[in-house]
């Protein structure tokens, strides 16, 4: 059920209706201890607050009209009122995104801030900083912000080479952002027809049972995990990938000792039947001979009275004794034979209901492996490379409500959040340099060859991708060029952090046409490939432009193999691909291409994060988690690197949303350190 009014605004917020979150308690430690009515003033006021936000966006909630909005009695206690109004404004669940100020932004600065990235973390928290008051700078190495959100537009033609699905609506920021700006939000239709490796169309019901297949491996790869706590083989950790293939390869000896046990079970009843046909025989030989019996003790039958009396008796005790036995032997007969009857049928169904010779036949096996390259896509690697116990940490925090994309392009949201930012596009940061009195940042003009540019701030929030991090942090000799250095080095649990948790890839080829040749009425339509490795390419089609736009998805080990592949060959491919589904004919050639590179790509060096094997969702935390720099003697223990970004948040990692947040968070988290609490 979808909840509406003050409910609605309060599970929008992600936050409990009923109770207080730890933060608060926190936060408000003498709430926390009032008791049950102290709790319920509290509440009331945070959820009326939530409440008016929400329904309002496009306006400032200032604590002044929040406090003429409250109905009485929760009006009563301004100092309260005024406390609940900062905190939540203070931890973005009030006043973020874009909205019509009421009140000016303090004159007085209050200290100064780097933020490195203007990707949709970066822009959240120094949209939310500055409008605390602090002096805010952002340096950002790209000629555009947006990071990897990144919308190719081209005449009427619009493609979200980045990120492309609002994965959810309740709870989502970008829901709330939604209302603030024009972004034009289209449901996804879920429905996928699937296309062979021969191009021709999976039927329904094979689709479904292969699609009920997948299902139970995971359920099973789950239960191996959670409930026989399977996570290691010996001392490694043990990855989705090898859990699943094992699950199969268990499932193909089931498989065969099922077969085994069905033959044995054919050979029983066989031999059984022989036996009953041998005894049978033994039955009809004796009925024979006693009907003979029988039939010459008639003939030579005498009658009573000539031979005495004790003779006739003893004769006509022989016939009748030989009657009975010949009559219950012909009984036994029948039922014999009926067993025997019985036994053929058995034989029979034995044999019609052979269990089938192989798990899954190689085509079910090449359906089943586009539905794990679809599980690749969603977590931007191999199976292999994902922990079996924590790839899906995040499951419980996915938001309900339909899948949407943004028609008008995901690019509006950042653009649209740069509002009076002060953004140094071109900006390369090389240097970070952090110590108890301040950062400094070096920065490298990429417009103004070798200009150098050092820029020096109170602090400094990082919002440089994992694959950035990693490079910054691997060792000196394989050090690429475009790389960040820190000084000091970052501290060794931030670095172990970094290289634990995966950073993946997944690429996009965007083909734009003069008309639409598939049908329009489907967003999606997969094709299936014709090798386990090769199941990634192009394994999905997206049709969600107005215009005629496919996009394809290049996922798993396709991912960074196409990279080093040239555009022709990979648009090539995808052109057979269709010509495959659709015939020769009706595929026109492309008016506009775009073939993303994400690993290659110097400010990204891959797409999003995903658990690795060895990692756990609290290397989220540990890269969330601020440095402070080594202290010396007047060391004020203040943390002057903050970090932000998709890879920094443990419950909605790998998400814009989760970026988004991200940001917010960090924005909280410093202005407590730096502007004392509210
Ligand atoms: O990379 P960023 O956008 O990271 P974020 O803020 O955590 O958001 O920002 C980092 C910035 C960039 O602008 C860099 O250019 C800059 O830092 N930078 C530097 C620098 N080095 C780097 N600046 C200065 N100096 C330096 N030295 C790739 C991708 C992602 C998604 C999807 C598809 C693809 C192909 C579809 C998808 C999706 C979602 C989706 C992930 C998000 C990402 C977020 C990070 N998606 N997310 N729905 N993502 O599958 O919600 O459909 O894009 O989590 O944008």
């Amino acid at each position: 059920t979808v909840l509406s009014g003050q409910e609605g605004a309060v599970f929008q917020s992600r936050l409990p209706f009923n109770k207080m979150t730890p933060n608060e308690e926190a936060c408000f430690p003498d709430i926390s201890r009032s008791g049950i009515l102290g709790h319920r003033v509290f509440l009331n006021i945070r959820n009326s607050l939530l409440h008016m936000w929400v329904d309002n966006p496009k306006i400032q909630l200032s604590f002044e009209i929040a406090l003429k909005n409250l109905p009485p009695p929760f009006d009563s206690e301004p100092s309260l009122v005024r406390r609940v109004h900062s905190f939540l404004e203070r931890h973005g669940f009030i006043n973020f995104g874009i909205f019509k100020r009421l009140k000016p932004i303090p004159a007085k600065k209050l200290g100064k801030v780097i933020v490195i990235g203007a990707g949709i973390s970066g822009l959240a928290v120094a949209h939310q900083l500055q409008q605390f008051g602090m002096d805010v700078i952002v340096l950002e190495a790209r000629d555009r912000v947006g990071g990897r959100i990144s919308t190719f537009r081209k005449n009427s033609y619009i493609a979200d080479v980045g990120a492309m699905v609002v994965t959810g609506v309740y709870g989502n920021p970008m829901t709330i952002l939604s209302k603030q700006i024009g972004m034009d939000l289209v449901p996804i239709q879920q429905t996928c027809p699937l296309y062979g490796p021969d191009g021709k169309p999976v039927p329904k019901e094979k689709d479904d049972v292969i699609e009920r297949e997948f299902n139970r491996l995971l359920e099973s790869a789950s239960y191996l995990s959670h409930r026989l706590d399977f996570n290691y083989a010996g001392d490694c950790p043990v990855s989705l990938g090898d859990a699943l293939e094992w699950i199969i390869s268990m499932q193909e000896m089931q498989v065969m000792h099922k077969r085994g046990q069905h033959m044995q079970e054919i050979i029983a009843t066989q031999t059984k039947i022989i036996e009953q046909r041998r005894r049978l025989k033994t039955l009809r030989d004796t009925i024979g001979k006693l009907k003979n019996e029988h039939l010459a003790m008639i003939n030579q039958r005498k009658p009573k009275g000539t031979d005495g009396d004790l003779k006739y008796c003893y004769q006509e005790f022989n016939i009748r004794n030989t009657q009975i036995k010949m009559e219950e032997t012909i009984s036994t007969f029948h039922d014999l034979h009926a067993e025997e009857k019985q036994m053929l049928a058995k034989l029979h169904e034995l044999e019609q209901n052979r269990p089938s010779d192989v798990y899954l036949s190689s085509r079910d096996r090449l359906i089943l492996d586009w539905h794990f390259a679809n599980l690749e896509f969603a977590n931007a690697t191999r199976l292999n490379n994902l922990s079996l116990k924590h790839w899906d940490q995040d499951d419980d925090f996915e938001f309900i409500g339909h899948h949407t994309t943004v028609r008008n392009g995901y690019s509006c949201v950042p653009v649209a959040l740069t509002e009076n930012l002060d953004i140094r596009v071109n900006s390369a940061v090389k240097e970070i340099k952090y110590g108890t009195k301040g950062v400094e940042v070096v920065a490298e003009n990429l417009k103004t060859s070798n200009s150098q540019m050092t820029y020096k701030a109170d602090l400094v929030v990082c919002t440089l991708t994992l694959g950035v991090l990693k490079v910054a942090v691997a060792h000196k000799e394989s050090q690429q060029s475009n790389t960040v250095k820190f000084d000091p080095p970052l501290p060794d649990w931030k670095q172990q952090a970094i290289k634990r948790l995966g950073f993946g890839n997944l690429n996009k080829v965007v083909l734009c046409f003069d008309r639409i040749f598939w049908d329009p009425n489907a967003n999606l339509f997969g094709h299936v490939g014709s090798t386990t490795a090769s199941r990634g390419e192009m394994f999905l089609f997206w049709s969600i432009s107005s215009s005629p736009v496919l996009l394809a998805l290049v996922a798993g080990m396709a991912a960074n193999l196409v990279e080093s592949v040239t555009d022709d060959i990979i648009i090539g491919r995808c052109m057979s691909v269709l010509k495959n589904i659709f015939g020769n004919t009706s595929v026109p050639q492309p008016k506009e291409t775009v073939v993303t590179r994400w690993r290659s790509d110097p400010w990204a060096r891959g797409s999003y994060s995903y658990v690795s094997v060895g990692s756990s969702g609290s290397d989220y935390d540990l890269l969330a988690a601020p440095v402070i720099p080594p202290s010396s003697k007047d060391a004020e223990g203040l943390p002057r690197l903050f970090f932000a970004g998709e890879h920094t948040i443990r419950n909605y990692p790998a998400t814009v949303h989760g970026a988004y947040l991200s940001g917010l968070r960090e924005a909280g988290r410093i202005a407590d350190y730096y502007l004392g609490y509210p």
